[in-house]
């Protein structure tokens, strides 16, 4: 559709392009099949969904050419939550000056149909003002309260001039009903820095549990070893002492560089189901992909399922954005039926959704092999598998002529 005309026409085809992408129906994509997740068509939310308001001066006036004043870069990295029956996605928009804010958009549907609250989060800050916030992990925790828990960042106070020297911390903030939220102090951890860190829904032994992401430096881990527990009495005043890694990083696997708990684990009959991204170094740069992990429902620290290799991968399209070759989550929704959403986002541009069943998520995460961490190990695992479909297939093959197969 061509925008152009007087400012009234140009104005009306933008609102009808905006209603028919907001309005468009997503469909389950016929072309991926793995038995473990569906994948769509289309992503659940862009850039491009955001409200017109955010970005254009609607006045004549004083925007004669109707111009884009402030431009919409991304829409990312959405913590998710299902509240008062809908769908409620906190998207991490992204400007165009590189500035993340937080924004609620809710579905009917969980997988289309998503629109923008009227206004975006206007997040309190700490006596340490921040400079830009992302990654929201929601949690609707035992204590009656929704956190928020999000990555923070401030220029480093050490940066001597160095104007890419980052912080990144983990800010909390709470709510009763999505609408007004209380900031509370940052965590404290042992780790000069945080990112990742996700609140367990869960009191452990009547502490608070989070889970954290102890690393050396602003982007690496360095000696941090993966994914950590770790507790605090209250989160009026966050403070974890002591923490266990409980996921760790290993050479030559999907989350050899680094890794980190994406949203909330979900509680099911068989364990807390967890999922993660992994990162991996490679020549074109760092690849980010999800994985999948089971803990024990009584001890959260122990992992009792672990399958082998990246439960999603960026493909195709999702591979390319601004940050290429980026699967990274940091929502899912479970219903009372079973369905379970998962949102991620594709290399830091768009928002998408993938559909399972709890049902189907254990028997992946409990019947795929564990990673053999060698070539001959994997291929020993492959080969039990063609073992084992040869003996079957062989089985059925005797039960069933083959004059009546021919039939
Ligand atoms: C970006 C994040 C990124 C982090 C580490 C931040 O400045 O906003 O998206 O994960 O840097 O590279
Ligand atoms: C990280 C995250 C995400 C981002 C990813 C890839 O460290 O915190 O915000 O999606 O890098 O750039």
């Amino acid at each position: 559709m061509n925008i152009a005309g007087s400012f009234d026409e140009k104005l009306a085809a933008l609102r009808l392009r905006h209603a028919a992408l907001l309005n468009k129906e997503n469909a389950i994509d016929p072309l991926f099949y793995n038995g473990v997740y569906e994948r769509y068509v289309d992503p659940v939310v862009t850039a491009a969904h955001v409200p017109l308001e955010w970005q254009f001066d609607l006045n004549p006036d004083t925007n004669p050419h109707l111009m884009a004043r402030m431009e919409m870069n991304a829409a990312l990295n959405p913590g998710a939550i299902f509240w008062k029956g809908k769908y409620v996605l906190c998207v991490r928009c992204e400007g165009v000056d590189r500035k993340s804010f937080f924004a609620l958009a809710e579905s009917d549907t969980g997988v289309d149909g998503f629109r923008f609250q009227e206004r975006p989060l206007q997040v309190p800050e700490t006596d340490r003002p921040d400079v830009n916030l992302y990654d929201m992990r929601f949690v609707a925790h035992e204590d009656g309260y929704v956190y928020g828990i999000f990555c923070t960042e401030r220029p480093h106070p050490e940066a001597n001039g160095d104007v890419s020297a980052a912080e990144a911390q983990c800010g909390v903030i709470r709510s009763k009903d999505l609408e007004s939220w209380e900031r509370l102090p940052d965590l404290k951890s042992p780790s000069s820095q945080q990112r990742n860190a996700v609140l367990h829904p869960e009191f452990v032994d009547g502490r608070y549990a989070i889970y954290t992401r102890p690393q050396d430096g602003f982007v690496d881990a360095g000696s941090g070893g993966g994914i950590g527990l770790g507790f605090a009495e209250d989160m009026a005043n966050p403070v974890i002492k002591d923490e266990v890694i409980i996921d760790r990083r290993a050479y030559h696997t999907v989350n050899e560089l680094k890794n980190g708990q994406g949203p909330a684990p979900l509680k099911t009959p068989r364990g807390w189901l967890h999922l993660c991204h992994g990162v991996r170094n490679t020549a074109a740069g760092m690849r980010y992909v999800l994985y999948l992990l089971v803990t024990d429902l009584n001890d959260p620290t122990k992992v009792i399922a672990k399958p082998g290799g990246y439960f999603l991968a960026p493909q195709f399209e999702e591979r390319v954005g601004d940050v290429s070759n980026v699967a990274f989550t940091n929502g899912w929704i479970d219903r009372e039926d079973g369905r379970v959403f998962i949102y991620y986002a594709s290399s830091d541009t768009r928002c998408h959704v993938a559909t399972s069943t709890v049902e189907r998520l254990l028997d992946y995460a409990f019947n795929t092999p564990p990673d053999g961490l060698s070539t001959r190990k994997c291929v020993a695992q492959r080969n039990d598998l063609i073992t084992r479909n040869q003996q079957y297939l062989a089985s059925v093959a005797k039960k069933t002529p083959v004059v009546a197969a021919a039939e």
